[in-house]
């Protein structure tokens, strides 16, 4: 099995052509999109992300759009962390709960005004629940899904690239900040952000009948860069410890489960969904389990393939699950992601995964790997 049937279902992002033309080899599909994944050469795909500048079509990033004179309060109540001194122009990596605190999103959330703000969202139904939420408080908004398809320019060149293509302003913009901007006529928004901790941007394409247009700009304007084709890299994101939602949280997961709690606001004086069952959770004694990372015992030199969720184990109990496993070119070591039981992260004992040569031991560290 290795391949996928396309069909109208399956939205096209606004680069497929580019896309195409650039040597795409393997997609996924999220939030009901083409999501590139590889272009037939993780290695060199890694080093261009490290060393160099890669371009990612990471249009099915969608944004949910809340616009109104009650935007800030749906926005607020939708999202668990204080937004009260949020700046337009100004980004904030949040968590998006449900009623009972289970995490249902992790977008990057960005004002554009004081009436209009976009969720920039990981691969679930958040335009149904938007909708029925803002309609059930009665809040005066509309909720939409704008036509726009972020495109991410990352790795230590990324800045020179955009500079040169945008002017030099951009290099004071801070982490998650954006303007709203033009490249020859063509509509966005730029933020620094993407999914990576190698620096970058994102160039938030506002009409998607342009997409191959501004993907050739860039390439074009890269090529001294040596710009190639990428996709949000898992060696690397490993390494960076960045949360794939829906990868590495399970459907009872809460924020601080998944390694959010120092972006969750649980005691703020605005009300959001979620924040009193939160609030129980610290009052009986925190999380059950910690988003941690295992560095692995194994003479496997490459990434183990892993479908789905493998057990953690200590003395044959299961005591959590790994969600992603690779090898790390930089560290020269096995590397996974899991949530382990938070009495075992405590008390720091090592603990056993399933590898394909059998069990190998690992040890519980704390994340960022890198
Ligand atoms: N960009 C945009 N939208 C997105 C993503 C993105 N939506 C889906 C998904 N990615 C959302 N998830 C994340 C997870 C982590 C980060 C960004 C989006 C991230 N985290 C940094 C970290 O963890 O170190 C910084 C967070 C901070 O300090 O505020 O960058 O990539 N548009």
């Amino acid at each position: 099995m290795n391949r996928i049937t396309l069909s109208p279902r399956i939205r096209k992002t606004p680069y497929f052509k580019s896309i195409v033309a650039a040597g795409l080899t393997d997609i996924s599909v999220y939030n009901k999109m083409v999501m590139p994944t590889s272009y037939g050469d993780l290695q060199a795909e890694y080093r261009r992300l490290i060393e160099g500048v890669a371009i990612w079509d990471v249009s099915v990033e969608r944004q949910v759009e809340i616009v109104g004179p009650d935007a800030h309060a749906c926005a607020q109540y939708l999202t668990a962390r204080d937004l009260t001194n949020m700046k337009e122009g100004q980004g904030k990596y949040v968590a998006m709960c449900d009623h009972e605190g289970r995490i249902l999103n992790d977008p990057v959330l960005m004002k554009l005004s004081g009436d209009r703000y976009w969720f920039s969202l990981a691969d679930n139904d958040m335009l149904l629940w938007c909708r029925a939420i803002a309609a059930e408080k009665g809040f005066d908004v509309t909720v939409h899904e704008p036509d726009v398809s972020p495109l991410a320019v990352q790795g230590p060149k990324a800045e020179d690239l955009i500079a040169e293509l945008f002017g030099e302003d951009v290099r004071a913009l801070k982490y998650f900040w954006f303007v709203e901007t033009e490249l020859d006529g063509i509509p966005l928004v730029l933020c620094r952000s993407g999914w990576s901790k190698q620096g970058g941007f994102e160039l938030f394409l506002q009409d998607g009948s342009r997409g191959d247009e501004l993907y050739g700009k860039v390439m074009v304007a890269g090529e001294k860069y040596e710009i190639g084709p990428g996709a949000p890299n898992h060696v690397e994101r490993v390494e960076s410890g960045l949360l794939s939602w829906g990868g590495d949280t399970t459907p009872d997961s809460n924020p601080l489960e998944a390694g959010m709690a120092r972006y969750v606001d649980i005691d703020c004086e605005p009300d959001y969904i979620g924040k009193a069952a939160l609030q129980d959770v610290m009052a009986n004694g925190g999380p059950e389990r910690l988003f941690v990372g295992l560095t692995i015992e194994s003479d496997i030199a490459d990434s183990w393939p892993l479908p789905e969720r493998t057990p953690v184990r200590q003395n044959g109990e299961v005591v959590g699950t790994m969600s992603a496993v690779v090898f790390s070119h930089r560290l020269q070591q096995t590397i996974g992601l899991a949530q382990v039981n938070r009495t075992v992260v405590e008390a720091g004992e090592s603990v056993e995964v399933e590898g394909p040569g059998g069990r190998n031991v690992a040890t519980i560290t704390e994340l960022p790997f890198i």
